[in-house]
């Protein structure tokens, strides 16, 4: 009997890992094409309007706190954003370190929708680092940030333009926050500005979230950053802290929409001090779309070749298009599917529990109808 049950359990267990090695192998099998496949949806995400956006940002110059660049910067978003959002406000603060002179900073933010109840916030930071510690000449020379800095604003301006344009569809409130502030803070021996940390702009806006929504009426879906999406060969890390069910989410629409290169099925999980933090410590799931920046592929990350020519249009598309269709699935009027509770996350129950169970019983029925037919010997 005792020997019956363990053998039992040992099928159970074979079977089980069976399955599970199946559908591992399924999940890793990735092509890396990143071809277009077709999609549910009509996208409208336009990479080379993304793309003319980051050229303008670098136009103006350096976009660091306390120049000129950096207000012109500024205007320049402010007037975008007024012009494809139902509202449009400026965060503006100051940061003073101990001895050091006060830089004027400000967040930019341009609502569609304020009156919906739930908000989805996309941020990306817009200033630039003022130091090029990881370059090999000129260290302490300011950057262009065409990625770390450019990228993201150019994709959320031109989400903007889209997502605006079909509005009345849209089931939710959504945020375009252009964070001041984020990158100067210290690296390799050097500060961006002297004393600042990483995300000093993001830390403000949500000390002082209160002003810009209202708790009793209103409640925030998530926070997604796109920081440095505009590099060539685009492979998206997992940031430790990211909300499982939105990675899970957004890099599915990624996969389907067939850029299985950039939303990996195992990507490389690393803990990045950004932007994102800030809205996770008010309890928002968040997630950060980020490249490996130590490294990966794309070196130029705080150097001077952080420029144009090191921008591929077709990164901005595969972040635009994959925001694009995760907005359009879980946001759109009439729509209840929430990505809250995924495919992925619940594999286990379809996939797997099901028909382990299944031919587990299945082979149990079998052996028994053997033993029954085995033939009776007599000593
Ligand atoms: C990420 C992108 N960061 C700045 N731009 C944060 C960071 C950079 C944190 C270098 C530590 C080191
Ligand atoms: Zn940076």
């Amino acid at each position: 009997m005792k020997k019956k049950f363990s053998t039992n359990i040992m099928l159970f267990l074979f079977i089980s890992l069976n399955f599970l090695s199946i559908e591992t192998n399924s999940i890793d099998n990735n092509d890396f094409s990143q071809t277009d496949h077709i999609s549910d949806f009509t996208l409208d995400f336009n990479e080379s309007n993304a793309y003319n956006h980051i050229s303008t940002q670098l136009e103006f110059g350096f976009r660091v706190p306390g120049t000129s660049a950096h207000n012109n910067g500024a205007e320049w978003i402010y007037d975008q954003i007024s012009t494809i959002t139902d509202v449009a406000q400026k965060h503006e603060f100051s940061i003073q370190k101990d001895g050091q002179p006060s830089y004027n900073c400000q967040n930019i933010l341009g609502k569609i929708n304020p009156e919906k109840e739930q908000i989805v916030i996309f941020g990306a930071h817009w200033d630039s680092r003022n130091v090029a510690e990881k370059d090999i000449y000129n260290q302490s020379q300011p950057i262009p940030g065409a990625n770390d800095g450019g990228s993201g604003v150019g994709v959320l301006l031109e989400l903007a333009r889209v997502l605006f344009s079909y509005k009345n569809n849209l089931s939710c409130q959504i945020w375009f926050l252009f964070i001041d502030a984020e990158d100067q803070g210290y690296s390799r021996g050097l500060y961006g500005l002297q004393d600042w940390v990483y995300a000093e702009g993001s830390q403000v806006f949500v000390e002082d979230i209160n002003e810009f929504y209202n708790p009793s009426k209103e409640s925030f879906e998530c926070f997604i950053l796109l920081d440095m999406v505009g590099g060539t060969n685009l492979e998206f890390v997992k940031e430790s802290r990211t909300n499982e069910d939105l990675h899970n989410s957004i890099f599915k629409e990624g996969r389907e929409l067939g850029y299985n290169q950039t939303f990996s099925t195992n990507p490389k999980i690393m803990s990045i001090t950004d932007d994102h933090l800030s809205f996770n410590s008010i309890g928002i799931p968040v997630i950060d779309l980020i490249i490996d920046f130590i490294a990966g592929d794309w070196i130029y990350h705080h150097t001077h070749s952080d420029d144009l020519s090191h921008i591929d249009s077709e990164s901005l598309r595969i972040t635009g298009r994959t925001i694009e269709s995760f907005v359009k699935r879980y946001y759109t009027l009439g729509n209840d599917t929430s990505w809250k509770i995924t495919e992925e996350s619940n594999i286990f129950i379809p996939y797997i529990i099901f028909p382990v169970l299944f031919t587990t019983c299945f082979v149990m029925i079998l052996r028994k109808k053997r033993e029954g037919k085995k033939p009776v010997l007599y000593h």
